[in-house]
C-alpha cells in the first residue's frame, strides 16, 4: 500500500512555512515586482507554500518564475550560458553541456526512497527512513542556492487535461536544468491551479548542483518522498539524477497507476509510435526496453512518432488502451546514432533550426560536436566530458577515453523529428494502443519476435526481460533482470506492481477489437550465438521496421503464427514480404538461426527467473504457471528433437 501525506512533510519541516499568508509575505520578500507579479496567476495555497519552504530553505539571492513565454525561456537560455553550465556551439540554437566526470549517468547508489517507520519497499532500490534524510537535507540544503537565482516552473506531464496527466512544479538554480526541462516537458503555467484541482494532486521536485564541484558529488544525493510526491536533489547536474520531472515523478506515477489506479491505468518505461499499415491504416505501439537498448531508434522508425521513454496509459471508455506521453521532447543516446540506423533525428543534429542541448560528447576546436559511431570522420582533438581529449588518450589507468561518454545526450524537441505526429501527440485523449512489445539486450536465447497467446504470457514476458548493463547507470556491469524496463523506477513491491500488470490486461473491458497484442522484442542475438563463425548482430537497426511491420500485421489478423511454447513466431514468407519493402534480402538461413528455439538457454533463463521471483512475498500464482508451462512444452520438444529445435519443425 502507499499511504499519501504521512510523516513529515520535509519541505515544510526545513522551510517552516505553514500558512499561505505567511509563504506571500516572504516570496515578496525575496522576489522583484516583475517575477511576484507573474505570481499572481498561481492560486494554490499548497503550491505557494512550497515555493516559499523551497525559498526559505535554498536561500537563493533571487526568485525567477517560468511562465513559458519566449522572453522567459530566453531568460533561462542566456541565465545558463552566464553561469557557464552550457556553451555556444557554432551551429545556431545548439549548445553544450557537461557534467562532471563523477555524475555521467544516473547515480543509483546515491538515489533512495523516503519511507516511513515500518514501510516495505522495492527489492531493487535503496530507501532511506524519513528522520534520516530530514537529517541529510537539514545538514546540506539551507543556503544551497546563495549567490543564485531560484528558478519555479509549473510543468504539465502529458497533454493539459488528459485522463494521466499530472502537473508538476520544478524547482532548481540550474539553467541547464531548466533550459532541459522547458525542451522536455510542457509548461501549463496558466493551467496549472486547475490541472492539479482536476488531476488531485501535484509532484513537486526541488534541485540543486550547489557549486558543482567534483569533491561534492560523493555528498549528492537524490530523494524520492513517495508520501508527499517531493524530490529533492543535490550536487550533481546529469538530467537523470536533477530533472525530476522525468524519472523521479516516473515513478510517483508508477506508485500512483499501482496502488491508487489498479487495473486501469499504467504508467511505463516505453516509447509510443504508430506504424502505417496496409490502406494507409495506423496502428500504435508501447513499448518498453531498458535505458540504451534502443528505444528511441524504435520509436522512431515508426510513420507516427508519439514518444520515447516514457508512456501513460488507461482504459478509456471506448474499451481501448489509451496512452499519452508525458514529455514533449527527447533526452536520446547519441552513441550509434547515425544516417544509416536513424535518418530523421541525424536530420536533427546535423541539419539548421533545431535547437539542441548537447551534454558530454566532444567538441572540436570549430565548435562542432562529435560522437562514438556516428559514421563520420573523427576530429583528433578537442574538448569531452574529461576535458582536454586527443584520439588515444589514455585514463589514469591506462584505458582508452573514449571520444565521448557512452551515456552522452542530445535533448531536443520531439516535435522537430520529421515523421513526429504532433497533433495526436498534443491530443489529451491519447492515442489508441493496439501493440505492447517488451525488449532487453539478449544476446543468446529469444527470436527477434515473439506473441503471447493469452495476457498472462503477456504479462510473464514483461517480468522477465533481462538485459546487459548500460552506461545509463553509473557502476552497472552484468547481465541483470530488468522487469518490464522499469524496475529502477518502481518505488513499491515488485509483487503489487506484478498485480497490477495482470489486472489491467486481464480487464474485461478490452473487446475483441481492443484487446491488445503483447510481444516480446530482441535485437541483439548474436552470430555467435547462433551456431554461426561470423561476428557481431544476426540484424541491424533497420530490420526494427519488419519485426514491428509484423505486428502490425498480426494485429489486424492479415497474418498467421507458429505456435511454440514461448508463444506465437513469424512465418518465413511474411517475413521475406517485409524485408522486401525495405529492400532487403532475408535469407531462409537467417530465418533459421533467429527463430531456431534454443531449449537450454530458454529453460535457463525462465529458471533465474523463477529463483529470483520465488523470492519476494505474494508473487501472483498465474506467473509460476506460464513459467511451468513454457518449460513442460520446451522439454517436450527437447525430448524429440534435440536441444537445438529448427523452427520447420514447429511450422
Ligand atoms: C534512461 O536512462 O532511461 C533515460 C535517461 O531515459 S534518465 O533521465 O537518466 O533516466
Ligand atoms: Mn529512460
Amino acid at each position: 500500500m502507499l499511504e499519501l501525506r504521512k510523516g513529515e512533510n520535509i519541505l515544510a519541516v526545513i522551510g517552516g512555512i505553514s500558512t499561505a499568508a505567511k509563504a506571500m509575505e516572504v516570496l515578496k520578500d525575496k522576489m522583484d515586482q516583475a517575477n511576484f507579479e507573474k505570481l499572481a496567476m498561481i492560486k494554490n495555497e499548497e503550491a505557494l507554500i512550497r515555493i516559499a519552504n523551497a525559498a526559505e530553505m535554498c536561500q537563493p539571492d533571487q526568485v525567477f518564475i517560468d511562465t513559458g513565454s519566449p522572453e522567459d525561456m530566453q531568460w533561462i537560455r542566456e541565465y545558463s550560458l552566464q553561469k557557464g553550465e552550457e556553451k555556444k556551439l557554432a551551429k545556431d540554437g545548439h549548445t553544450i553541456h557537461f557534467d562532471l566526470p563523477q555524475d555521467q549517468a544516473r547515480l543509483v547508489n546515491q538515489t533512495y526512497y523516503i519511507v516511513n517507520e515500518g514501510e516495505k519497499m522495492s527489492s531493487l532500490a535503496k530507501s532511506i527512513l524519513r528522520s534520516e534524510a530530514i537529517d541529510y537535507v537539514r545538514e546540506f540544503m539551507p543556503g544551497i542556492m546563495k549567490g543564485m537565482t531560484m528558478m519555479v516552473g509549473f510543468f504539465s506531464r502529458g497533454p493539459v487535461g488528459a485522463e494521466a496527466a499530472i502537473p508538476a512544479i520544478e524547482i532548481s538554480s540550474s539553467g541547464y536544468v531548466f533550459h532541459s526541462a522547458e525542451i522536455l516537458y510542457r509548461n501549463c503555467f496558466t493551467d496549472f491551479d486547475r490541472e492539479a484541482e482536476r488531476a488531485g494532486l501535484f509532484y513537486t521536485n526541488v534541485h540543486s548542483e550547489g557549486p558543482n564541484r567534483p569533491e561534492d558529488v560523493p555528498n549528492a544525493r537524490i530523494f524520492m518522498d513517495r508520501s508527499w510526491m517531493i524530490t529533492f536533489s543535490t550536487f550533481c547536474t546529469y538530467a537523470g539524477n536533477t530533472l525530476l520531472l522525468k524519472k523521479g515523478n516516473h515513478r510517483f506515477s508508477v506508485d500512483y497507476a499501482t496502488y491508487y489506479k489498479t487495473g486501469s491505468q499504467l504508467s511505463e518505461h516505453m516509447f509510443i509510435t504508430g506504424m502505417t499499415g496496409p490502406g494507409g491504416r495506423v496502428t500504435y505501439f508501447a513499448g518498453a526496453a531498458p535505458s540504451g537498448c534502443g528505444k528511441t531508434t524504435t520509436a522512431m522508425v515508426g510513420s507516427h512518432f508519439i514518444g520515447d521513454d516514457l508512456a501513460q496509459m488507461w482504459i478509456a471508455p471506448d474499451n481501448s488502451i489509451r496512452a499519452i506521453n508525458p514529455e514533449k521532447g527527447i533526452f536520446g543516446i547519441v552513441e550509434d546514432v547515425n544516417r544509416e540506423g536513424d535518418p530523421f533525428l541525424m536530420d536533427c543534429l546535423r541539419g539548421d533550426g533545431t535547437e539542441v542541448i548537447w551534454s558530454n560528447v566532444l567538441v572540436d576546436e570549430d565548435g562542432v560536436p562529435h560522437w562514438v559511431g556516428n559514421g563520420e570522420t573523427a576530429p583528433e582533438k578537442g574538448t569531452n566530458f574529461q576535458g582536454e581529449w586527443h584520439t588515444g588518450k589514455m585514463d589514469g589507468e591506462g584505458k582508452p577515453v573514449p571520444m565521448s561518454h557512452k551515456n552522452s545526450r542530445c535533448t531536443l524537441l520531439a516535435q522537430a523529428i520529421a515523421n513526429h505526429a504532433t497533433t495526436a501527440a498534443e491530443d489529451p485523449a491519447g492515442v489508441p494502443v493496439k501493440v505492447i512489445t517488451y525488449s532487453g539486450r539478449d544476446a543468446d536465447t529469444m527470436p527477434p519476435v515473439r506473441v503471447a497467446e493469452n495476457a498472462d504470457v503477456g504479462v510473464a514476458i514483461g517480468a522477465s526481460i533481462i538485459s546487459k548493463a548500460t552506461a545509463t547507470e553509473v557502476g552497472a556491469t552484468g547481465v541483470r533482470r530488468q522487469p518490464w524496463a522499469n524496475a529502477p523506477f518502481i518505488p513499491g513491491a515488485l509483487a503489487d506492481y506484478m498485480d497490477a500488470q495482470f489486472k489491467f490486461f486481464n480487464s474485461d473491458r478490452f473487446t475483441e477489437q481492443t484487446r491488445p497484442v503483447m510481444a516480446g522484442l530482441n535485437y541483439f542475438l548474436t552470430h555467435k550465438n547462433r551456431g554461426s563463425d561470423q561476428d557481431g548482430l544476426l540484424g541491424e537497426k533497420r530490420d526494427v521496421k519488419v519485426w514491428l511491420g509484423w505486428l502490425e500485421l498480426y494485429a489486424h489478423g492479415e497474418v498467421e503464427a507458429i505456435s511454440t511454447p514461448i508463444g506465437l513466431l513469424p512465418k518465413y514468407e511474411d517475413l521475406k514480404k517485409l524485408f522486401q519493402t525495405i529492400d532487403k534480402e532475408y535469407p531462409k538461413e537467417l530465418y533459421d538461426m533467429q527463430f531456431a528455439l534454443y531449449v537450454d538457454n530458454i529453460i535457463h533463463v525462465i529458471e533465474l527467473q523463477e529463483e529470483a521471483y520465488q523470492k519476494e512475498e505474494n508473487i501472483p500464482a498465474a506467473l509460476f504457471e506460464v513459467y511451468a508451462k513454457q518449460k513442460k512444452g520446451l522439454l517436450e520438444l527437447k525430448e524429440k528433437y534435440g536441444a537445438v529445435v529448427a523452427i520447420d519443425h514447429l511450422a
